[in-house]
């Protein structure tokens, strides 16, 4: 147990979304004197004015005054920048400053699975939660995933399983967050805006292995160059998955099953033609949900069983319906190039792709490329469609179609398509331009697609 004095601790919490929140609450529960602040006034915060804070305390819609608050310890919503003034105070100052999720997760006694990557989180972190749950172990699924692992995790027990999807945001001021059991997916361009660097960004991910100990287990990406490097310097024990090529020690695919191998010995979990999850890229998450749930003592045939009855997750190619013949896939949290390219990828029919949205630093080009390739027609929107229109003109994408919002997209997008087709939001943007999260985007798609085919709209 790591020793804090909580009682009367100043603690300046940043950022009043859900993690802001549960965090306040959390901090207060131990005892702290907390101070909450954020950039937007309070008319446009959901819930802050239900919280147990005085005039004193609560400093939304202005920058509070440093010095007045003298805080002790600074924690940070996953969306604050470490550049922020504030935050560069402190740590000039050698104030310790934590993420949320160091917080959630001080002197949890549960085993915590943490997942991160740059994509696929999602539905790792819910197939793995779906397995913990039938050890009959007290499990919860909370962090990146939209729920603030901040009061997630009172009153459990070292019998628990904390499932966590964890960002490079998150895991970016973690101190003794330690993950028994760590899952690093792949890792591509994300975030660039935020982390300066590709390499600012890997390492804010390895951070996850940071505090493992001896008996502790890495599952790691064979087929990912970087991921399967950093195998070679972790504290942890090492166990590797890899979609494409067979393991004699870990586990892979083997005809056309997904296998475990050890020691000469090659089992089979589960053939790949029971999975509901499409696509390649579903392999890493599947293989990587096998190799946690092995880690807290599922049989494999439990596990088999766990992974054929696994829908997929909401907003990550998730099918709407057929309409007139053509296909209505939601991947709304595709919200970059290496996510929607994997999207792509999983549909052999032809496609009308919707894509477009705030641009998080990347480049389009590649991106493109595989556009050219698989769509038929690309409907561009939002504040990164002119950007995004140059690229595909550069790659010789030829039927560029720009919408002036998203209903004029989502209706453009049906008017190309023929029996057949697949219309896929896949925006490889984030929905910040236009929308809260990319959750409402999902939503409003949906309930477009819906609408249109119920209520035809008249010409
Ligand atoms: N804010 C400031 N100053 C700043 C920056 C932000 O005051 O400099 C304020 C904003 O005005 C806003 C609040 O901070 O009111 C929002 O904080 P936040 O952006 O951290 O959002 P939360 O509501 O706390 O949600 C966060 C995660 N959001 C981000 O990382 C951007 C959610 O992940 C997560 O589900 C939630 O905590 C619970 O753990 C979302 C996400 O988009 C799904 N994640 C990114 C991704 O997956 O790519 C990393």
């Amino acid at each position: 147990m790591h020793k804090v004095e909580w009682i009367n601790k100043r603690v300046l919490v940043i950022g009043a979304g859900l993690s802001g929140q549960a965090a306040v609450r959390k901090l207060q529960r131990l005892g702290a004197e907390v101070y909450l602040t954020d950039r937007k006034p309070l008319a446009e915060l959901a819930g802050v004015d239900k919280m147990n804070l005085d005039q004193k305390h609560l400093l939304v819609g202005c920058v509070p005054d440093y010095a007045v608050i003298n805080p002790e310890l600074l924690v940070l919503s996953p969306g604050v920048s470490p550049q922020l003034p504030l935050v560069q105070k402190a740590l000039s100052q050698k104030v310790e400053v934590w993420s949320e999720v160091e917080l959630a997760m001080f002197n949890c006694p549960a085993l915590c699975v943490g997942v991160t990557g740059t994509n696929g989180k999602t539905t790792t972190t819910s197939l793995i939660g779906e397995l913990a749950k039938r050890t009959g172990r007290p499990t919860v699924v909370a962090g990146n995933i939209g729920v603030a692992l901040s009061g997630q995790v009172e009153g459990l027990s070292e019998n628990s399983i904390v499932v966590a999807e964890l960002s490079s945001f998150q895991l970016e001021f973690i101190h003794k967050l330690r993950v028994h059991v760590a899952v690093l997916l792949n890792l591509t361009p994300d975030h660039l805006d935020r982390h300066g660097s590709l390499e600012a960004y890997l390492e804010a991910k390895a951070r996850i292995f940071e505090n493992q100990q001896a008996g502790d287990l890495a599952i790691l990406n064979w087929d990912d160059p970087y991921v399967r490097g950093l195998g070679a310097n972790l504290k942890g024990q090492v166990l590797y998955f890899s979609p494409t090529s067979f393991l004699e020690k870990g586990i892979s695919l083997h005809q056309g099953s997904i296998v475990y191998a050890e020691k000469g010995k090659i089992i089979p979990i589960v053939s790949r033609k029971n999975l509901q999850l499409r696509g390649a890229h579903n392999l890493e998450n599947v293989m990587a949900a096998a190799a946690a749930a092995k880690a807290f003592g599922l049989s494999w045939t439990e596990i088999a069983e766990g992974l054929a009855e696994f829908p997929g997750v909401e907003h990550r190619e998730e099918i709407v319906g057929t309409f007139d013949g053509v296909l209505f896939v939601n991947d709304s949290k595709g919200t970059n190039t290496d996510a929607a390219t994997k999207a792509l990828l999983a549909f052999e029919e032809p496609l009308v792709l919707i894509a477009g949205g705030k641009n998080k630093g990347l480049d389009f080009h590649e991106f493109m490329k595989v556009v050219r390739e698989r769509v038929k027609s690309l409907i561009l929107l939002g504040m990164a469609a002119a950007e995004m229109e140059q690229a595909a003109r550069d790659e010789g994408v030829e039927r560029i179609i720009r919408a002036e919002s998203f209903a004029d997209g989502v209706e453009q997008a049906i008017a190309e398509a023929v029996p057949g087709d697949v219309v896929l939001l896949s925006p490889a943007c984030t929905s910040w331009d236009m929308f809260k999260s990319y959750e409402e985007r999902g939503e409003l798609f949906k309930e477009l697609v819906r609408r249109h085919y119920r209520e035809p709209i008249e010409q």
